[in-house]
């Protein structure tokens, strides 16, 4: 996509660097803004091999209002296992092999990293046998899950997702279908504070679109997932109220490129955008009922999956 390789020009020319949390360091900019008609194709990468099929099964997951990473484990979804494996390593019970900082040991020191994987293995494992185990080690605590379905107002919880389908079905022309899964009471309780963190639904000409506000956006790795979750949740609420699909409109506050996956973008972006897939979505299923083969990928033909370490 134009756009995305548009974004990573901008952030590796006008950039500046700043340190970060996780001691991986990056180059920045603050505020950027993109654009996808969803009637000219998926927004998946083309110019490198996404796996669409994680992307659906962690929408599907949070639209369940899950948060325990045991689902995902169960789906063979890898990408939350390092947030989860972290509660587990820092916990009074874990009396394994010392795993401080595994994220950047695990990029630097090739014999640590045999001793991680192992320690990770051991772990998911647990998580499956062991269901008390995965409520206690696996949950990430009130992510977007609990906050899309059910946001904590003192007895009584908010469904947001069901109020949003509600009122793009009877008030269309609302200028309040908001979601956000920042709950400033709760963020201190999440292993991860959302980074898609508020968005605004929009109907105009019989379409839908979405507006997302994303404070922290990891451009090579957490971005291409992003854009394709999102385009998604637009078909399914869109196909819940009987529209058609509108545009995705992106905004990113902290954009940033990580120190270790500057090789990974020049070599995305010595490589030409190809014509985008589709998606074909089993229209009989309510979307909270939806499964991972209920939402099909058509004509997708990428360049070769482009490789790198997540900052934890
Ligand atoms: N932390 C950071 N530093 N960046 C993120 O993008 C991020 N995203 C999170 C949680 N924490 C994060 C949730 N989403 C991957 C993609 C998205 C994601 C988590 C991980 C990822 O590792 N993607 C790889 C491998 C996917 C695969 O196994 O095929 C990729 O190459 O796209
Ligand atoms: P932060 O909480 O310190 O901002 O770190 C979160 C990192 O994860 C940051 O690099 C942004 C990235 N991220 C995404 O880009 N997209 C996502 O969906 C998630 C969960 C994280």
């Amino acid at each position: 996509m134009k756009q995305y390789l548009e974004l990573c020009n901008h952030v590796l020319e006008t950039g500046t660097k700043k340190e970060d949390r996780t001691g991986t360091g990056t180059i920045s900019v603050f505020g950027y803004q993109m654009r996808f008609d969803l009637n000219e194709g998926f927004p998946l990468m083309t110019t490198k091999k996404t796996a669409f099929r994680l992307i659906v099964s962690e929408l599907l997951w949070f639209l369940k209002g899950d948060t325990n990473v045991r689902t995902l484990i169960q789906d063979r979804n890898p990408i939350w296992d390092e947030w989860a494996f972290e509660q587990w390593i820092s916990s009074d019970e874990y009396t394994g092999p010392d795993m401080t900082n595994f994220g950047l040991r695990a990029v630097n020191d090739a014999e640590f990293l045999e001793v991680y994987r192992q320690e990770m293995n051991y772990f998911k494992e647990r998580v499956l046998e062991d269901e008390q185990f995965a409520n206690k080690y696996a949950d990430l605590g009130p992510v977007y899950g609990k906050q899309w379905r059910s946001w904590s107002a003192g007895e009584e919880t908010i469904d947001q997702i069901t109020n949003l389908i509600e009122g793009i079905k009877t008030n269309p022309d609302s200028r309040r279908h908001i979601v956000t899964a920042w709950n400033p009471a709760e963020v201190d309780n999440m292993a991860l504070p959302p980074c898609h963190a508020l968005f605004q639904f929009y109907v105009s000409d019989g379409k839908l679109s979405c507006q997302l506000y994303q404070r922290s956006a990891d451009i090579f790795l957490g971005v291409p997932f992003n854009i394709a979750s999102y385009a998604l949740l637009v078909h399914l609420i869109a196909h819940e109220c009987n529209l058609e699909v509108g545009e995705f409109v992106h905004t990113l506050g902290d954009a940033h490129i990580y120190s270790n996956h500057m090789d990974q973008v020049n070599e995305q972006l010595s490589r030409k955008p190809k014509s985008l897939p589709t998606i074909k979505i089993n229209l009989e299923k309510s979307i909270f009922d939806m499964e991972v083969a209920d939402i099909e990928l058509e004509n997708y033909n990428p360049d070769p999956r482009i490789k790198a370490p997540i900052a934890v």
